[in-house]
């Protein structure tokens, strides 16, 4: 059995029916420029700090990357390459709120997206694919809904892995689209240079090409022993990603554990009806957002402040995710009467929060269950 097709064996041994997509805006800062000031269109177009003040390249447009500029070089030597450069200081509001849209549109697809920095993410599209929807079109899809409403573009790599989406998004930019199809992983990986890889930098690429390791074929075909040499602990890892198998899952949330609501009172209550109103209301607010989101969560909180300052929490976490607010709230007054029954306190600030969200792992696993018919 040949190394390509041991490696394809392993392969289908795996879970590999995942859509994974890796999106990646196009020099983001100076497409933010462009797309804000026409003037600077079609320019080469450097974001950054001053070259008199020892500035670096944060984003170079794809214009001035034809004079060999690139982010994290000095503002100094860039300008050297292209003195008709046009450097721009950069607008970090901006980049964040177009961050924040940019993830907003990712999410509209799908809950189960990892940002991984500013401009780009992961989304975990496996529970979406019918017969008639494949993550290639829902790739289309999401370029082109970046492109309308936030004029700018987008790189995509569609792949079974995060690892494969992410070199196929990096290897055709701008405006790329690059679908590795299940099982052509190995075709698609092993002819690319190992800096394609994560994790590969100069400094490791440089001894990898001393010992003549070139691709990644070069790498995936090197006994262990030597990886180890080189990547100590992350050897494993290595191997099996230059073998297109990677099975991390992709993790929502990592910015957000939770979403609540919470009010102060005008006046402290022990009113009982006063209180279920607040909690309902929370619980109504709670669920606009996670509907929003199209998020659903596991565990249902309340928060309660005393007059005197002190905070009691309590929470409860439920068999099904709950999005809608008669969910919420049932499970929100529940936790109120708990409370209640046994205090006579006054409380001046309610709220309610819900957590516990879906993983691309416990999604897959709650697929699989509803599938046997569980
Ligand atoms: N960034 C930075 N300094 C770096 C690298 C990046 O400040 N050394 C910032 C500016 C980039 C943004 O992060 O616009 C996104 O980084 P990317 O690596 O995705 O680079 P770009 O989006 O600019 O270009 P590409 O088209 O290669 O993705
Ligand atoms: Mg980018
Ligand atoms: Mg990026």
């Amino acid at each position: 059995m040949s190394l390509y097709e041991g490696a394809q064996n392993k392969l289908s041994n795996r879970n590999h029916n995942r859509g994974i997509l890796h999106a990646d805006f196009d020099a983001f800062y100076a497409a933010v420029e462009q797309r804000d000031f026409p003037e600077l269109r079609n320019k080469p177009v450097v974001v950054g700090g001053s070259p008199s003040r020892r500035g670096v390249v944060a984003s170079a447009s794809y214009e001035s990357r034809k004079f060999g500029i690139k982010s994290a070089m000095a503002m100094s030597t860039a300008v050297r390459k292209c003195p008709e450069a046009v450097v721009v200081s950069p607008r970090f509001v901006v980049y964040r709120e177009v961050s924040r849209q940019v993830m907003e549109v990712f999410r509209d697809i799908t809950p189960l997206v990892e940002p991984l920095s500013l401009d780009e993410a992961y989304l975990d599209v496996t529970h979406l694919i019918a017969d008639d929807i494949t993550p290639p079109q829902i790739a289309r899809n999401l370029k082109q809904k970046v492109r309308s409403k936030l004029g700018l573009t987008i790189s995509v790599g569609v792949g079974s892995s995060k690892s494969v989406a992410k070199i196929a998004s990096s290897i055709n930019k701008p405006d790329g689209l690059t679908i590795v199809r299940p099982g052509g992983e190995i075709p698609f990986l092993y002819p690319l240079p190992v800096e394609v890889l994560w994790g590969i930098g100069p400094k490791t690429s440089a001894k990898l090409h001393l010992l003549s390791i070139n691709t990644v074929e070069d790498l995936a075909s090197q006994p262990l022993e030597i990886l180890s040499g080189i990547f100590g602990s992350n050897a494993t890892h290595i191997k099996e990603i230059s073998n297109g198998i990677d099975i991390t899952p992709v993790i929502t949330q990592r910015e957000r554990k939770s979403i609540s609501s919470e009010t102060t009172l005008l006046v402290d209550t022990s009113d009982v009806e006063d209180l279920n109103e607040i909690v309902m209301r929370l619980s109504g607010d709670v669920a606009e957002s996670l509907l929003k989101k199209n998020m659903r969560g596991r565990t249902v909180k309340l928060k309660l402040k005393r007059s005197d300052f002190t905070v009691v929490t309590r929470q409860k976490t439920i068999p099904e995710k709950v999005q809608i607010s008669s969910e919420i709230a049932e499970s929100a007054l529940e936790l109120l009467n708990l409370e209640l029954e046994n205090s006579h306190e006054k409380y001046r600030l309610i709220g309610v929060g819900v957590s516990g969200f879906a993983t691309s792992e416990n999604l897959q696993d709650e697929m699989q269950l509803r599938f046997a018919g569980l």
